[in-house]
């Protein structure tokens, strides 16, 4: 595909519901957290929601991804349930994991979610076999690896865009440059492009704002199709920006230490992607202002039912984990 995406209202109008669910649910999260309300630590993903969505919105229901510690976005562009979801980071019976996994092990397999991960760089090879799958059996299937600036730096990504290369796999690589690994700005730890390191391998890598939407989509589009035709794997690294600490309980142990200025932040804030799409569509006539305030409500009243379900929830069951992590035998 060589000409840039054409989306219609409705697809455009639906980017904009996807990014304002999974900024409400992490806004509600990073409330409940602050409250103490939750039983873990959450990554939340404020500020790169058109990563997750620009992505997934070119993606099947049989088309995999991969996540991260910090996958609550992911989890929710590939349509996994919010109720279920929250439920789980709650830590709940109810929840998509049945309250085992928490915020870093939130997946759906019938959605293709195959799991955010705690292990950083975990996910890369989960695709890649995902990836064979599908070239073996032929099932037409794409997978998409999420995955951090950080994690560009672990070994497995090396041999995963070895492999998925020589093998020719269909699958995407998608680094969401946020600028920091935990509390390390990437720059001091990371030497030339990461987008470099996938050309090496001879895939085709783009850069893209991954602040807006319509880039991602449209830099998705071109990859997924790549992959799915049978040409292998390609590489898209999204510069974009985490607006909140690393996880929710950082200021208690920095213990007054800083590794960012407020600036710096301030200045990402003025590129915030959901914003700049809600201009998009304004300026564009897709949508009228009142229309994109009943979105919004609309999704408000989801992410208030959400956490409903999860407060009614009973506490996950410790007895489970015989169930659901061990097959047919006690350790
Ligand atoms: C193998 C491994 N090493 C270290 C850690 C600790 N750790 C958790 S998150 C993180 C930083 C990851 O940075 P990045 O991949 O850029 O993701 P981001 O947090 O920016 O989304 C580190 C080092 C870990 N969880 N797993």
């Amino acid at each position: 595909m060589t000409e840039p995406q054409k989306l219609t209202n409705d697809q455009l109008l639906s980017l904009f519901e996807r990014m304002t669910l999974i900024r409400l649910m992490e806004e509600r999260l990073r409330a409940d957290a602050a409250a103490g309300k939750l039983p873990g630590a959450v990554h939340l993903y404020i500020g790169q929601e058109a990563v997750a969505v620009g992505v997934c919105a070119n993606l099947r229901d049989t088309d995999w991804i991969t996540s991260t510690h910090r996958g609550h976005g992911h989890f929710l562009a590939k349509g996994g349930d919010p109720k279920a979801m929250m439920a789980e980071i709650w830590g709940k019976r109810t929840g998509i994991c049945k309250g085992m996994g928490g915020s870093m092990h939130v997946a759906d397999l019938s959605k293709g979610i195959l799991g955010a991960n705690g292990i950083v760089g975990g996910g890369f090879a989960i695709a890649t076999g995902a990836a064979l799958t599908a070239k073996l059996s032929g099932n037409g299937r794409v997978a998409v690896a999420f995955f951090g600036d950080g994690a560009a730096n672990q070994g497995v990504f090396m041999e995963c865009l070895n492999v998925s290369s020589l093998w020719q796999l269909p699958l995407v690589f998608v680094c969401e440059y946020n600028h920091f690994c935990e509390f390390t700005p990437t720059v001091t730890v990371t030497s030339g492009e990461i987008a470099d390191r996938a050309k090496a391998f001879k895939i085709p890598a783009e850069i893209v704002d991954g602040n807006d939407a319509l880039a991602v989509s449209n830099a998705a589009a071109k990859a997924i199709e790549w992959a799915r035709s049978g040409k292998g794997p390609a590489f898209i690294e999204a510069r974009t920006y985490r607006i909140q600490g690393h996880l929710e309980s950082e200021d208690l142990f920095l213990s007054g230490g800083k590794y960012r200025e407020i600036q710096e932040i301030d200045e990402w804030r003025k590129r915030d992607p959901i914003a700049r799409l809600r201009e998009h569509l304004l300026s564009a006539n897709v949508a009228t202002a009142s229309r994109l305030d009943e979105v919004s409500a609309k999704i408000a009243r989801t992410v208030e039912d959400a956490v409903r379900f999860a407060e009614a929830g009973e506490p996950a069951d410790p007895e489970l984990t015989f169930d659901v992590m061990f097959s047919g035998q006690k350790p």
